[in-house]
């Protein structure tokens, strides 16, 4: 397994919760570094930007719509094989259809507000730690 960056975004339902902690102690049990971070409120071209790929989709002013509903903890997770490593700690998009025990199945409330992001693949994951943190080596190597 390679060394590997990947995007997390804890999602304003889980900031509004108070769940910043927990959510992050879970990356770092599975042996995931944050390696950058910051919490902030997305505007709106930022969402649709970041969402670009679902801007056709019939939900996709419901997801940016509620991506700029309040703060949102922005993470780039280092760690082996951190791409599958975060999405298996997710678990399901539909927090009903999650596995026991995986972030979305204990602190999603729904497909909409479901706790958190994470980047779905190498490329995504390079075009989004790039997306928020343009320049990280120079603050972490
Ligand atoms: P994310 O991008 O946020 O990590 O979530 P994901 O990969 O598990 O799911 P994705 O297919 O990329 O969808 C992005 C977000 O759009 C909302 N969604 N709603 N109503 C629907 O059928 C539907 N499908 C997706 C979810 O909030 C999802 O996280
Ligand atoms: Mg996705």
């Amino acid at each position: 397994m390679a060394l590997e960056r990947t995007l997390s975004i804890i999602k304003p339902d889980a900031v509004a919760k108070n769940v910043i902690g927990q959510i992050t102690s879970r990356f770092e049990a599975a042996g995931l570094k944050v390696v950058a971070a910051k919490l902030v409120r997305l505007s709106r071209a930022e969402a649709e930007q970041f969402y670009d790929v679902h801007r056709a989709r019939p939900f996709f002013k419901d997801l940016v719509d509620f991506m700029v509903s309040g703060p949102v903890m922005i993470q780039v997770l280092e760690g082996e094989g951190a791409i599958a490593k975060n999405r298996d700690l997710m678990g399901a998009t539909d927090p009903k259809k999650a596995a026991a025990g995986t972030i979305r199945a204990d602190f999603a409330d729904s497909i909409d507000a479901n706790a958190v992001h994470g980047s779905d693949g190498p490329e995504t994951a390079a075009a989004e730690v790039a997306f928020f943190f343009a320049g990280l080596n120079v603050y972490t190597r």
